[in-house]
């Protein structure tokens, strides 16, 4: 046996991952700060009610971060990185379409698959890569460019790629292999002082930042790293008490008075951070980029296929009402067009404070905010049940099965925790950062990128999230001893 087993090893890298993202970003303290404060209390006033979903050690120590990368090279490389964590790709999202900004990336997240895996430590790394072979967003003259430079960087050194088999190899690593992994690991994810070529990322921020983001420099970085909580509507009016604005929605479902579903996500836009630049004459200055961000979420029972259409449908009927009543980009939560980047937290003014519009607690920023709370909410009392029986019963959940009783029903169920993502979502949170939207010109032919050619990439099975609930579920079952088959 290696002296830190995989799980092991995966809680010790989120942990150092965590303390650099700490030093380096201060805001994101605040937000743990405050996420620990309002756990404490949900589970000071109902333990039961507050564990569902997964013990308070699980909670305390969850977070998901995320990268972007340049290559299919890149992403097959962060494949064994990850691998060595026990973490593999699962799901497939197109961001490109997802929302209304450009956002020229497709995406899978890493995680642990096995129930036993995510208890002892649920660390998950959303991974974008850049698609510069899709005509709507880059000309073949700026594909071949950027390709040609992306196969230049070396963003993992072959030290990490070999300790990185090793350990996936034998199921671990030995104490000094396993510190020499942590340290490059984690040094591959910080942000890099190299200078940046101002005018080669002036030309990739002209089609999106995000492109700037990815092709415009020679690493990459965790851009957030994003702790869970048990109260988000709590946790977005703490730290609009402390002066950090929030983005003005919480995405996802809305809060209402049934179950907890999927995810909700809310997050603070970049802050301005000193960059080092290099000018087409060769000297260096110092401007400012804001690449590095805060979010925060709740998680909440696993959907079907089933419950995932009502949902999508429950998305996009939410928007479309939005929209008509003239506020537009409502639900994905991205910022007006045209925003000159002083919305962020520190750009100024006092923070919002939520329900100020006379609005339910819980709904996030402005009235218009409110609004979308009020809208969700409503389609929400008229689309979904309000109780886990019913969700199970009408096939929208995944649950677990402790036990039958005498008539053939469930005794005992026990609600399956989204472990994923959602695309609307993580389009909100990638728009949120953009002053912005970039140039997508659609009338160009999009690059035909899917699951396989993302499977491809990797070098790795790609994995289906529903088939994975739908699995555990159905071993839950298999094990009950008593009742009908
Ligand atoms: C990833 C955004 C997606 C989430 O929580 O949905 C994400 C990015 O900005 O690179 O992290
Ligand atoms: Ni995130």
């Amino acid at each position: 046996m290696p002296e830190l087993v995989t799980w092991e090893l995966r809680a010790a890298f989120a942990r150092t991952l965590s303390d650099m993202y700490g030093r380096e970003v201060p805001a994101y303290t605040t937000l743990l700060d405050v996420a620990h404060e309002v756990n404490s209390d949900v589970m000071a006033a109902d333990p039961a009610a507050a564990q569902r979903l997964g013990s308070i050690d699980r909670v305390t120590a969850e977070r998901h971060g995320a990268i972007r990368l340049g290559t299919p090279v890149e992403l097959s490389q962060v494949a064994r990185v990850f691998g060595a964590i026990g973490m593999y790709p699962v799901g497939f999202y197109d961001l490109r379409d997802a929302g209304s900004s450009a956002i020229p990336v497709v995406s899978t997240a890493f995680r642990p698959v096995d129930a036993e895996e995510l208890a002892r430590n649920p660390f998950r790394v959303f991974t974008s890569v850049l698609t510069p072979g899709d005509r709507r967003f880059f000309s073949a003259d700026l594909q071949a460019r950027i390709e040609e430079f992306l196969g230049r960087r070396r963003i993992f050194s072959p030290d990490l790629l070999a300790l990185s088999d090793r350990a996936e190899a034998n199921g671990g690593l030995d104490s000094a292999d396993a510190e020499e992994f942590l340290h490059l690991a984690t040094a591959t994810f910080e942000l890099s002082p190299e200078p940046v070529d101002r005018a080669w990322y002036t030309e990739l921020e002209r089609v999106s930042a995000v492109a700037a983001d990815i092709g415009g420099v020679a690493s990459t970085h965790i851009n957030h790293l994003t702790p869970r909580v048990l109260d988000i509507d709590a946790l977005y009016e703490r730290m609009s008490e402390r002066g950090i604005t929030m983005i003005d929605d919480i995405q996802g479902p809305p809060r209402w008075d049934g179950p907890d579903l999927l995810l909700r996500q809310t997050s603070f836009r970049a802050l301005a951070e000193p960059r080092a630049f290099r000018m087409p004459d060769g000297e260096i200055v110092t401007d400012a980029l804001r690449v590095r961000f805060g979010e925060v979420e709740a998680r909440g029972i696993a959907l079907t296929r089933a419950g995932r259409a009502r949902y999508d449908a429950a998305i996009v009927e939410a928007r479309e009402r939005a929209e008509a009543s003239g506020e537009p980009d409502a639900v994905a939560g991205a910022p007006r067009v045209g925003g000159t980047g002083g919305r962020g937290a520190g750009g100024g003014g006092a923070a919002r404070m939520p329900g100020a519009a006379g609005g339910p607690v819980g709904a996030a920023g402005s009235a218009a905010a409110v609004r979308r709370q009020e809208i969700l909410r409503e389609i929400w009392a008229r689309d979904f049940p309000r109780t886990e029986a019913e969700l199970d019963e009408e096939g929208l959940a995944h649950f677990t099965y402790d036990t039958y009783n005498s008539d053939g029903t469930v005794g005992a169920r026990t609600p399956i925790v989204y472990e994923d993502f959602l695309p609307a979502s993580a389009a909100g949170i990638f728009a949120s950062n953009l002053t912005d939207r970039g140039a997508k010109d659609s009338t160009q032919e999009a690059a035909t990128l899917d699951a396989d050619w993302l499977a491809g990439a990797l070098g790795r099975d790609l994995l289906d999230p529903f088939d994975l609930y739908a699995a555990q579920s159905e071993a839950s079952r298999a094990r009950l001893t008593e009742g009908p088959r």
